[in-house]
């Protein structure tokens, strides 16, 4: 019998190649965002083994309708990737929104607990796994990431955490850390700014949505003895930069 993933943030980059590339593995896919024109076509596109689910994930009362309105055939999660997320702004944090700071924290962090939290008594009973999009943000502080470094941080010790409390129950979990991924990331971060999204992937070659695809399938389909803890990816052009010092 297929397996069935749940994949959150599957209207664009990362959780878009995700849904395809798991139903492309003769998966079940539900796929989840507020875009319901994109989910729609990608239902179109990929059929029946496809159920689209329209939610904001900070809106747990709109999250479980959905979760109890799944068709049958989706309603046994084998796998939850907790994709959804986002990063705003890159100001300096004396120079932050604070309302952009608590819809980070609100998403990246608070609505990626509440799910996990909902889904974890089926991912026990039927032996599943987990996978958590963090980031390089979550290990590498950068001038301007502030509170995205922080969530990205939190979910990437949330997964290690996870796997202490699942000991002994068969159900896998992976922090998942990936650097630039050309995706429509930059475009939310800087408020839509089409120019600097072109400009910072610009002759960078950065990975792209279905590198990620491709790696979270890998993940999901090692054998079930088997878990990643954490995976970091880079594009080969990023690499690391040293520390700052100010001098009076
Ligand atoms: P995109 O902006 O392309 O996709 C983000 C997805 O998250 C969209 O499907 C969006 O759906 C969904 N989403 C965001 N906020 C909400 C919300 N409140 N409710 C429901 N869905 C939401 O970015 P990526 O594909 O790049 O990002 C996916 C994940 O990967 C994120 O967690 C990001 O932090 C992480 N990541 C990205 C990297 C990159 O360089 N791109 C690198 C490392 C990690 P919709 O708008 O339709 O609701
Ligand atoms: C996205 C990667 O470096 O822009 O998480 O924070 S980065």
């Amino acid at each position: 019998m297929a397996r069935t993933a749940f994949i959150t943030g599957a209207t664009s980059g990362i959780g878009e190649a995700a849904l395809r590339t798991f139903a492309r593995a003769g998966w079940n896919v539900i796929g989840t965002g507020r875009r319901s024109d994109r989910l729609h076509a990608l239902r179109q596109e990929i059929g029946a083994q496809m159920h689209g689910c329209v939610f904001d994930v900070r809106d747990e009362a709109g999250r479980d309708a959905a979760l109890a309105a799944l068709p049958p055939a989706f309603g046994e999660i084998d796998l939850l990737i907790n994709n959804a997320g986002l990063a705003l702004g890159t100001n300096s944090a004396d120079q932050s929104d604070v309302d952009q700071w608590k819809t980070m924290i609100d998403t990246n962090v608070t609505a990626l607990v509440s799910l996990t939290h909902r889904l974890l008594p089926g991912l026990i009973g039927r032996r599943g796994a987990i996978i958590n999009l963090s980031s390089v943000a979550g290990s590498y502080p950068y001038g301007g990431g502030n509170v995205y470094c922080g969530t990205k941080a939190f979910v990437t010790q949330f997964s290690l955490a996870l796997r202490s409390d699942l000991h002994g129950k068969g159900v896998r979990v992976t922090s998942i850390e990936p650097g630039m991924v050309e995706t429509e990331f930059t475009l939310v971060r800087t408020g839509g700014n089409d120019a600097s999204s072109s400009a910072l992937y610009q002759g960078a070659n950065p990975m792209t949505g279905q590198d990620i695809a491709n790696t979270l399938l890998w993940v999901a389909q090692l054998p079930p003895h088997l878990n990643i803890n954490r995976l970091e990816l880079m594009p080969v052009s990023q690499s690391f930069a040293g520390f700052q010092v100010a001098r009076t």
